[in-house]
């Protein structure tokens, strides 16, 4: 009882503070940082109307997903770069692993497990929690809220808004790059914290990579939500912190990956093995 009533107020208190931000000013910071059996390092996000969870502060690396692609017999690389070329079934099946892993090795509880963010939780750790309706589709959320980009209100981006597609892309994209932004990265490469943290201590919610989340953007189809734009992106309708796009369960590329998210259920979730997405 005290623990669901310390829940409670945690709940409510993250709305309000959830209500307090919008696009501008940015959600207030919470706990430190928690770092996971692999090195992910995890900071917590007030989720409104619900629990808050815990965030992964980059893109899932290559080093990250390494012993889980070997357990599977397959060659991996264990760079520090943002895994790309994950599909979402890939990004799921790496949750599970990881949760079972960290279950049996005692870092997690057996109330905790490891997932993809949803939409509305993605929405939440890039500020607009409070500005879009947790219910709606995402199709239907999608690119609603003008001006608004994970960086603030600013076209171009200014400096550290991340790894878009800016000057250094113009030889390999001479037709369409941000003429007026340079964000450092050579065309093509991918580094973590390429942008700078939001209040929360997130990376790279702008660019670097697309990001996976659990909800399907349209039902009645295998098309799955990502957020956050890419290196390649250059409209700022595709950068804005509403947008969506959408891509099929199996589907593999350059710009795109995935991070996780880490979240307490009840005791009475704890044995559901699949989602209801
Ligand atoms: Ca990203």
């Amino acid at each position: 009882m005290v623990a669901l009533l310390a829940t409670a107020l945690r709940t409510g208190l993250a709305w309000a503070l959830a209500a307090l931000v919008s696009c501008t000013l940015a959600p207030t910071p919470r706990a430190g940082v928690w770092v996971n059996s692999l090195g992910m390092e995890l900071v917590e996000v007030p989720v409104a109307g619900d629990r808050p969870l815990r965030m992964a502060c980059v893109e899932t690396q290559e080093r990250h997903l390494a012993p889980f692609r070997r357990s599977l017999g397959q060659s991996a690389p264990a760079s520090a770069r943002p895994a790309a070329r994950v599909s979402w079934m890939e990004a799921r099946a790496f949750c599970d692993w990881l949760t079972q892993r960290e279950r049996q090795a005692g870092v997690i509880g057996p109330g905790q497990r490891y997932r993809l963010p949803t939409d509305h939780e993605w929405s939440c750790a890039v500020g607009l929690g409070d500005l879009e309706k947790a219910g709606d589709l995402p199709e239907a959320k999608s690119g609603r809220i003008a001006g608004c980009f994970p960086w603030g209100e600013t076209w171009p981006p200014p400096a550290g808004a991340g790894n878009l597609c800016g000057r250094e892309s113009r030889r390999d994209f001479p037709e369409s790059f941000i003429s007026d932004y340079r964000d450092g990265m050579p065309c093509g490469r991918l580094a973590a914290r390429a942008s700078a943290p939001n209040a929360l201590g997130l990376f790279d919610l702008s660019g670097s990579l697309w990001e996976w989340c659990e909800d399907r953007y349209r039902e009645g189809t295998d098309w799955r939500v990502l957020r956050g734009g890419s290196w390649k992106s250059i409209r700022p309708q595709t950068l804005l912190s509403s947008h969506r796009t959408h891509d099929p369960e199996g589907y593999r590329s350059d710009s795109v990956g995935f991070r996780c998210v880490l979240v307490e259920e009840f005791p009475w979730d704890a044995e559901r093995e699949t989602l209801n997405f």
